[in-house]
């Protein structure tokens, strides 16, 4: 075999494992942000067989950008254990007390690496378009390539079988609205739907990302910015202590979840 034809399939096998070994999982966690990284990470350290479908090249969602493109974020000091768990560094905010800043792309390529590393895998490019739901249950999802999605492509997808979905879409909240749109799930809000989410108001923001997160129908739960638009909390701006905690509380939920 030359080099080029053992480079080519090598990878095409490679991939074609991993997808395969996936196919079914305990937890199918859409969307590659801090939330879902994180949750991602702490699930896989307990051993549960995780995922993450993410539609861009690059996983990591809103946080390179820092605020404004000023690539620097903050958080508060109880989510700097979860930083610890990363080895993510930060810095004390000097005159202002209880806050810290690091480095945006230090956070985004930590978090991934922190995933991968704790044994889950990550499906980049991959969009997550419609749930399995059978028998009024959340069994899975169905994933196509996202240039096949941006391209509007006729394409059909194929399918990844899951006792639990994850949704950390961010602001959009995409797997719940499909939940709602097409499999006409009531959620647990208390409108039975997508309460929506509010303006800037960074300290309920940030206590309602956390205080929302959880399982809004059986096996369909929502993490992050999703969980704050589900629930009709307020935006925080580039502050990340909530999306963190958030990752590390569904993580749990869902270990509790699976182990019912
Ligand atoms: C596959 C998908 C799909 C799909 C979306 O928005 P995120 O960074 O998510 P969170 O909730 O972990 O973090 C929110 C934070 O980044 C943020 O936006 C903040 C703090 N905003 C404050 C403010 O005031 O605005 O990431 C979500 C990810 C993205 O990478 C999407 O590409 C991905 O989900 N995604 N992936 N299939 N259907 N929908």
């Amino acid at each position: 075999m030359s080099a080029e034809n053992i480079i080519s399939s090598v990878i095409v096998r490679q991939f074609s494992n991993k997808l395969i070994e996936h196919l079914q999982l305990d937890a199918a966690l859409v969307g590659g942000g801090p939330s879902c990284l994180v949750a991602a990470h702490y699930l896989a350290r307990q051993g549960v067989k995780v995922a993450v479908f993410e539609r861009k090249l690059a996983p990591g969602g809103g946080t390179w950008g820092g605020g404004m493109l000023f690539n620097e974020v903050l958080v508060q000091e109880d989510a700097l254990a979860i930083l610890d768990d990363f080895s993510i560094h930060y810095n004390k905010v000097e005159d202002a007390e209880g806050y810290y800043t690091l480095d945006s792309v230090e956070m985004a390529s930590g978090l991934i690496f922190g995933a991968l590393q704790a044994g889950a895998k990550i499906f980049n490019t991959v969009s997550v378009e419609d749930l399995v739901f059978k028998d009024g249950k959340v069994n899975g999802l169905v994933i196509n390539w996202t240039p096949v999605e941006r391209l509007g492509m006729h394409v059909d997808p194929l399918t990844v079988i899951s006792k639990c979905v994850l949704d950390g879409t961010g602001h959009p909240s995409e797997i719940m609205k499909l939940a709602v749109d097409k499999a006409h799930v009531k959620l647990s809000t208390p409108t039975g739907t997508i309460m929506g989410e509010k303006p800037m108001w960074v300290d309920s923001g940030e206590a309602s990302t956390v205080a929302n997160t959880g399982e809004y129908y059986p096996g369909l739960f929502a993490c992050g910015m999703s969980a704050n638009n589900v629930m009709g909390g307020y935006r925080m701006g580039p502050i990340f202590g909530g999306m963190l905690k958030s990752g590390r509380k569904v993580a749990e939920q869902i270990l509790e979840f699976l182990q019912k």
